[in-house]
């Protein structure tokens, strides 16, 4: 079978139990003729835990774990907002910064933390991790460069969106713009094109 067409015919689950990036999956991959599957969807409920030190040991984890149940095609995601005037935290802690469950307090801990700082500097990291039937991993990083925004603005995606103000955004934050602005430049979507390219090459 070409490339092309097996490009076409990719059926893979998603090893994630986040419903904003299944989303994004969803809409970057179905178009291209992908079965997405969610974890939920698979009938799988194991949650691993993340006890890497790296978004690339974390995302190995969770491919790992969700391979191991169901012997398919998996594309596991870790990712997160890493601010430079914090130490690029949040990062791998981005969805338990400071121990707090609602993402509206992880925003509020990062603009507080940011509270007089003239530097604002930030991206968002995504490691994807694409687990082959046979067990056989790759890993693809992508990175989106911004800033956070000095106040909470916008109803889209998902986490930090309605704080971070991509270098290509216009000054807007990426919960202001549609949607289709995040398939484009967002971290996933670099990530998801660095795997595309990989694959389309094998
Ligand atoms: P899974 O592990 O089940 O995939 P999770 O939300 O726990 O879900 P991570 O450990 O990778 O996933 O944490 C990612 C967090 O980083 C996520 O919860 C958001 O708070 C933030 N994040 C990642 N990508 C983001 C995006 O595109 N927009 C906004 N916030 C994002």
């Amino acid at each position: 079978m070409k490339n092309t067409e097996k490009m076409r015919n990719m059926k893979v689950i998603i090893a994630s139990g986040n419903a904003g990036k299944i989303k994004e999956y969803r809409d970057i991959l179905e178009p291209l003729g992908w079965e997405v599957i969610s974890r939920h969807e698979a009938g799988i409920d194991a949650d691993p835990e993340e006890t890497g030190t790296t978004f690339e040991e974390n995302a190995l984890i969770k491919a790992r774990a969700i391979h191991d149940l169901a012997h398919t095609c998996v594309i596991a995601d870790d990712s997160g907002l890493q601010v430079k005037a914090l130490g690029n935290e949040p990062g791998i802690y981005s969805a338990r910064y400071k121990g707090l469950t609602d993402e509206h307090a992880r925003r509020m801990a990062v603009l507080q933390g940011l509270e007089g700082a003239a530097d604002r500097e930030a991206q968002f990291v995504c490691c994807i991790c694409f687990m082959e039937e046979n067990g056989a991993h790759h890993l693809f990083t992508g990175i989106w460069n911004g800033t956070v925004a000095m106040k909470e603005e916008g109803e889209n995606g998902f986490g930090y969106d309605p704080i971070f103000i991509s270098e290509d955004s216009g000054g807007k934050t990426t919960a202001s713009l549609p949607i289709t602005f995040k398939e484009q430049y967002s971290h996933r979507a670099k990530a998801v094109r660095l795997l595309l390219e990989y694959l389309q090459n094998q």
